[in-house]
């Protein structure tokens, strides 16, 4: 009997996942959302906003999230790590550590008691509107944590997340408030603008890594890579790097390719943090 191959299973998931958040769009009359940012998701698959919040509320949230950072510091101290390849959630009584290569991801948790300005981010509207605009639905308060990124030492431990690559064959929608400005050796976010399109290149493109990579169990997911000099095949322009002063949201669709930036080792970016990932086939939005 004839056996669907990966590559027919990977196209076909990828497309009705692209309409099913199309038809979530259209029920959460997302298109009705104008302005700026909106349009800059639309058009380009990321939006940066500076200067985010008033003077004073950005210095409260500042101060709170730096002061949970001490405080998990404090017990638990910053260690460099050589084991290659993604490391597994290091549970503490504050959040957790998660490694990438060589490079820490802490992430804290929100005590809305102690943390009432960074809690009040959680609930903010325009980051529930603009992942409206992408997904069709909003980010719930909970999924939001302090996250601080340690970038580690290239030469001694690769970051495979500073590969150029798309995190899932549906769409996602992250977003970093930055809290401290983040340089081009900070490990700033990189991202291709316009690659958040399912073209027909590009889904000949995701055909392709399934036939070479395999989708491994068939339902689970692997985070393809691409080669910068890939990149115009699909007519892509280059990736631009994302610098930001403290105080900026920046906010994207992790289907468009993107990475971390190269960075100098010991160099930090502290954010607050969350990431949305609905169902890819829920063709209902609110
Ligand atoms: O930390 C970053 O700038 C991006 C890392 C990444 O690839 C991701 O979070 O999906
Ligand atoms: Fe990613």
């Amino acid at each position: 009997m004839l056996q669907p191959s990966e590559t027919t299973i990977h196209g076909a998931r990828t497309t009705v996942a692209n309409w099913c958040n199309a038809t979530r769009k259209a029920t959460a009359l997302a298109f009705l959302m104008r302005g700026d940012e909106a349009r800059s998701l639309r058009d380009n698959g990321i939006a940066v906003l500076p200067n985010f919040l008033p003077e004073d509320q950005f210095r409260r949230v500042r101060r709170e999230a730096a002061r949970a950072m001490d405080s998990a510091e404090r017990t638990t101290p910053i260690r460099e790590r050589l084991e290659p390849g993604f490391g597994a959630q290091e549970v503490h009584t504050w959040g957790f550590d998660r490694y990438d290569g060589g490079t820490l991801n802490r992430f804290i948790d929100l005590e809305p008691e102690k943390m009432p300005a960074v809690s009040a981010v959680a609930r903010d509207d325009r980051i529930s509107r603009l992942c409206r605009v992408v997904l069709g639905t909003q980010i719930p308060p909970r999924r939001t944590m302090i996250y601080l990124t340690v970038n580690g030492n290239e030469n001694r431990n690769h970051d495979i997340q500073k590969d150029l690559h798309r995190d899932s064959y549906y769409r996602k929608i992250k977003f970093w408030y930055f809290l401290d400005s983040v340089s081009v050796d900070d490990g700033p976010f990189v991202y291709v603008p316009g690659s958040h399109r399912l073209t027909r290149q590009r889904l000949i493109w995701e055909r392709e890594q399934a036939h070479k990579f395999g989708i491994p169990g068939w339902i689970r997911d692997r985070s393809y890579r691409i080669g910068e000099a890939e990149l115009s095949d699909l007519a892509l322009p280059q990736p631009q790097l994302v610098p930001v002063d403290g105080n900026t949201l920046v906010i994207a669709d992790t289907f468009g390719f993107h990475r971390r930036g190269d960075a100098l080792p010991g160099s930090r970016r502290l954010a607050i943090y969350a990431q949305k990932r609905p169902w890819p086939f829920t063709p209902f939005g609110v």
